[in-house]
């Protein structure tokens, strides 16, 4: 009887420290114990993060052949760039959890796993490159900041880097947005409404509100969100109002009043509806990125066939030097 209760209790005191270490602001690292569900929800949700920063590239990789100058052109190739880095690292961050990159990509290529809801909206002008580079990676740096603090070291310590990254990513788009709003009135329209379209999809980017999010009770209580949903999409509205105003842009948004007393900005009620019609796969464009990530995935296998060959051939090699 006595031998049958030691795992239970054994696991209750191991939870017991893992909540302590976390309370007292220890990261968990990979090696250590962790709770299955605490290992379950961080593959989740950095594998969706990992998903978000590769499919996040087709909007803007479409307007690298048709920027307006070669300064733009080259600032666009490295901000898209670095979004294929910022996967890399996360999914790495999601390998020490016991998952493969390759496991996962196979769960997005075939349909099964979830990204950013925000990649699923066309890029139909120019002004929407300055659009995303203020609004999406401004938002992804609001959210991300908290993220920096997440209770799992590895998943921590890529946002710091990240968020580095995206800060750069967010200067160039609103300097995009700057010039096309004090440019001609055709540059300015053009400003405007990419901000018009990208406004609400990108308040989506912070997820459901609290009331409806299942997984925020679990995230907060270990550590990983240190703001809830809500909290981080007012931040960003706060922020980002206030950077529209600077630049002559309105927000699209009749209810927008500023509340003295708290300081916010408060914003109208977000189309919930189009939100989880787009994250239960029918947005304007879910099917288009996943049929251009699966035809990069293929066009791509000659180099990672050429990249396991070499890494075999090296392998070899110092077997044998050191066979010798
Ligand atoms: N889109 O219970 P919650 C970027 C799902 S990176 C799609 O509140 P949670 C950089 C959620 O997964 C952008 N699905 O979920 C860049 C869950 O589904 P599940 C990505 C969403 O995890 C810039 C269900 O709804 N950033 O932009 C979304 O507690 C430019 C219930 O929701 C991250 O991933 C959504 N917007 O909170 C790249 C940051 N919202 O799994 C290229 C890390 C919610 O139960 C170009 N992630 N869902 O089936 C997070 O902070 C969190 O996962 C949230 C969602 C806040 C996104």
């Amino acid at each position: 009887m006595e031998a049958k209760s030691v795992g239970p209790h054994a696991d209750d005191a191991l939870l017991a420290d893992f909540e302590a270490r976390i309370a007292d602001g220890e990261t968990i690292e990979p090696k250590d114990w962790m709770p299955e569900r605490y290992r379950w929800q961080l593959v989740r949700m950095m594998s969706q993060h990992a998903h978000s920063e590769v499919v996040g590239m087709l909007p803007e990789g479409n307007w690298i052949t048709r920027a307006p100058n070669l300064r733009r052109k080259v600032g666009l190739l490295a901000k898209v760039q670095d979004e294929a880095g910022h996967g890399l690292y996360i999914y790495c961050g999601t390998e020490t959890l016991g998952v493969s990159r390759e496991a996962l990509l196979d769960q997005l290529l075939a349909g099964k796993a979830k990204y950013s809801s925000i990649f699923n909206y066309p890029t139909l002008a120019w002004s929407d490159i300055g659009a995303i580079g203020w609004l999406v990676d401004g938002a992804a740096i609001v959210n991300q900041t908290m993220l920096a603090k997440a209770s799992y070291g590895p998943y921590a310590r890529a946002m710091v880097r990240i968020c580095k990254e995206e800060n750069f990513h967010k200067k160039q788009g609103y300097e995009i947005m700057c010039i096309l709003a004090e440019g001609t009135p055709e540059q300015k329209a053009m400003a405007q409404d990419s901000l018009d379209r990208w406004w609400w999809p990108s308040l989506m980017m912070f997820g459901p509100s609290d009331k409806d999010s299942p997984n925020s009770a679990e995230l907060t209580r270990w550590g990983v969100k240190r703001k809830s949903n809500d909290e981080l999409r007012q931040r960003f509205v706060n922020i980002t109002v206030a950077q529209a105003h600077a630049i002559g842009l309105e927000i699209p948004d009749p209810d927008l009043r500023h509340d003295p007393e708290s300081g916010d900005w408060i914003f109208g009620e977000i189309d919930w509806d189009e939100f989880y019609r787009v994250i239960g796969g029918d947005g304007p464009c879910n099917r288009e990125r996943l049929a251009a990530r699966r035809a990069a995935h293929d066009e791509g296998a000659w180099v990672r066939a050429a990249a396991e060959a070499y890494a075999e051939k090296q392998a070899a090699r110092y077997r044998s030097e050191n066979a010798a």
